[in-house]
């Protein structure tokens, strides 16, 4: 078995990426570790601790940030809806968040369980301070998947950036400097072929379970909004991308490996991931911008391009 800790805002699209991660026959979810992103902590709990139900699962949730590490906290209600699924009022859960806090649970569950892989799914602020308390969590974690950032290509909450990288660009940067095996997975990966298109959204109603009528049914409004965003009809799920890259590395069908900076000071690029794909970071002109990241000497890969089949077939098992 392979052991895994998801860290998620949870949201319309985290909600189905979770029931994926549930659903693997050779995966063990140690446990989900919340905080604030498309939606505020509380709601994100809640979905989290919900989905997980949909799933047949007891895996514990740990509270995590209620807000970015310096930053104001910026929802998504725009693109989720006000409670993250979709407005469906879906009942409360049954079960409540554990008492230990998303920190101390991600200290302890990477020491109790040395080479599990880190799916990060919202804003990196939880990561962030676990590592600002624990810098050696970097070492013991196999693989930190990360739906997150947009390199070398547009943003969806800005023309530069990404929402979970934008929305608390100080934590990112500590994350993608700590050292932590990072695999990214941008917002560009779950575009164009990876989109649901109407015939796939019915194939995986035709299912007829509770998993798959949720999956869609949660991510009505998100799929009005991409549609808003970016005239691709049919549903985009960003976090699923991920979590199938994280569930089989060879979804992903192309990486290489940089150094990448997040820019935290500039208010047209705040969030951006910026990729050093052609390795001028140490050039004379470029020395002393990326003096920090180079000394960290973390790279990161990323994932560029995508096999979309295998993610949805990834996906109709899984809500089977
Ligand atoms: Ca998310």
């Amino acid at each position: 078995m392979r052991d895994f800790i998801i860290d998620t805002d949870t949201a319309s699209d985290d909600a189905v990426a979770i029931l994926m991660a549930l659903a693997a026959p050779d995966v063990r979810v140690l446990g989900m570790t919340t905080v604030a992103g498309n939606v505020g902590l509380e709601q994100a709990t809640r979905n989290a601790l919900y989905t997980a139900e949909i799933a047949g699962a007891s895996t514990p949730v740990y509270k995590g940030a209620g807000a970015p590490l310096t930053r104001t906290h910026e929802d998504a209600h725009w693109f989720h809806g006000r409670d993250g699924l979709g407005d469906n009022n879906y009942p409360a859960p049954r079960r409540a968040a554990e008492a230990e806090g998303a920190v101390e649970a991600l200290i302890r569950l990477s020491r109790a369980h040395p080479g599990a892989t880190l799916v990060t799914l919202g804003p990196l602020t939880n990561i962030a301070l676990t590592l600002a308390l624990d810098p050696g969590f970097a070492a013991r974690i196999g693989r930190c998947v990360v739906m997150g950032g947009a390199p070398c290509c547009e943003g969806n909450v800005t023309p530069a950036a990404e929402y979970n990288i934008w929305v608390d660009p100080e934590a990112a940067r500590r994350v993608f400097r700590s050292g932590l095996p990072i695999e990214m997975v941008g917002w560009h990966v779950s575009r164009g072929e990876s989109v649901l298109d109407d015939a796939e959204i019915a194939q995986v109603l035709a299912l007829g379970t509770e998993k798959a009528r949720f999956a869609i049914g949660c991510n009505s409004r998100a799929r009005q909004a991409y549609f808003t965003q970016t005239g691709q009809a049919g549903l985009s799920l960003a976090d699923p991308t991920a979590m199938a890259v994280a569930l089989d590395r060879n979804i992903g069908t192309s990486w290489s490996r940089h150094f990448v900076e997040v820019e935290c000071a500039s208010e047209i690029t705040r969030g951006m991931t910026i990729v050093d794909r052609l390795n001028v970071s140490g050039d004379a002109n470029n020395a002393a911008a990326w003096a920090e990241t180079r000394k960290a000497g973390t790279k990161t890969d990323i994932c560029w391009t995508f096999d979309a089949k295998a993610y949805k077939d990834l996906l109709m098992v899984a809500l089977t």
